[in-house]
């Protein structure tokens, strides 16, 4: 979701934008409802609402609202299967997402992508995608479709840190490197690969350093606090949208949930005192924390907020219950496009 506010504060410093009290109200608000969406996917999905894969974002909500706050309209935005929080820091309505995660109708794949196949055409919101590292070649032909038509847009590449031990990842990054493609590839390292921990699947533990090879510039910045992911991040879109140059920026953050729905919340690859450490640093706390201590937010105006946002979840809840499934005709339709046809508009050479 990009707000005014946000938008307007995105060429400010840091240090104006801590002491802004209307951004960071909207920055909570993002990163409240993502998490208390999400709290509701893991109750649906235990009572067989949700079926299939379910991957939950809750404790990286400062990355997706920090670097997304950012964006205009007509920017892009692809990502992998961990694509609620996303989806919903885009602008996606709660409806259109838990729908999909029901398999319903009313669902913005009508209820045939699931819980990794958000999209949402109108806000350039390119998915949701379930195979690791399929989106970023993706993302860098979106790039260079910008720049091939003279636009000033950027493209935002969400990614787990495993993605950097994929083939494709190097090909798209070279690719963007040599082609000065407009992408800003946003790694969250949330330290663990399902079960594997970063150290044991890579030769190199600072992974923005991996942009060396491809000459792309690179950054890293803490991602539990959405004033540093803000400030990272607006370095790296400036510099796609001024410049046309790609960025490789990793953020480090924290699953606080287990890989899926399937997996346990610690399990065997991670203790639960490192759980718990992780978070002592929850996003959202600390920037409550922030805006309490600067005199932005008191008890009364954060229940109002939590409740509205708990309303607008049941809401979504209660629509998507209601919204049929896609009858089974449904299965042959939205399989192929036809690319020939009148319907599908000339790409414009120029913006
Ligand atoms: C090509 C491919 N190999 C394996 C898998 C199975 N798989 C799903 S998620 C995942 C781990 C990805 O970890 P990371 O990129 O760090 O993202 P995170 O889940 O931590 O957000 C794997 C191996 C897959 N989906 N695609
Ligand atoms: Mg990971």
């Amino acid at each position: 979701m990009q707000t005014e506010t946000m938008a307007k504060k995105k060429t400010e410093t840091v240090a104006t934008k801590e002491s802004d009290a209307a951004l960071n109200q909207e920055l909570l608000h993002s990163m409240l409802l993502q998490r208390r969406f999400e709290e509701r996917c893991a109750e649906a999905y235990a009572l067989g609402k949700i079926g299939g894969f379910c991957h939950l974002y809750i404790g990286q909500e400062a990355v997706s609202t920090g670097v997304l706050s950012l964006l205009r309209p007509d920017d892009y935005v692809i990502t992998t299967y961990r694509d609620h929080g996303q989806a919903l820091a885009r602008g996606m309505t709660p409806r259109a997402v838990m729908s999909e995660l029901f398999g319903r109708i009313d669902g913005c794949a009508r209820g045939k992508g699931g819980s990794m196949h958000m999209f949402d055409k109108s806000l350039n919101f390119l998915g949701g995608h379930g195979i690791v590292g399929a989106n970023v070649p993706l993302a860098t032909g979106v790039g260079f479709a910008i720049k091939y038509r003279g636009g000033d847009q950027v493209c935002i590449c969400f990614m787990g840190e495993s993605v950097v031990n994929t083939g494709a990842f190097h090909e798209a990054l070279n690719m963007a490197g040599l082609w000065k493609l407009p992408v800003v590839y946003v790694i969250e390292n949330n330290r663990y690969g399902m079960g594997t921990a970063l150290e044991r699947a890579s030769a190199i533990h600072d992974i923005y350093e991996r942009g060396a090879s491809y000459n792309i510039p690179r950054a890293m910045c803490d991602g539990q606090d959405v004033f540093a992911v803000r400030a990272a991040a607006d370095e790296a879109i400036d510099r796609a949208r001024r410049e046309s140059l790609p960025t490789l920026l990793e953020v480090r953050t924290y699953r606080f949930m287990g890989h899926s729905m399937s997996d346990a919340v610690s399990g065997t690859y991670r203790t639960k005192a490192e759980l718990d450490e992780y978070m002592k640093r929850d996003p959202i706390v600390l920037l409550r924390m922030h805006m309490q201590e600067n005199g932005e937010l008191d008890d009364d105006a954060l229940h109002k907020l939590d409740d509205e946002m708990k309303a607008v979840v049941q809401d979504a809840w209660d629509f998507a219950d209601k919204s049929p499934e896609p009858p089974l005709e449904a299965l042959y339709e939205d399989v192929l496009v036809d690319t020939t046809s009148d319907a599908v508009a000339e790409p414009a050479l120029s913006s």
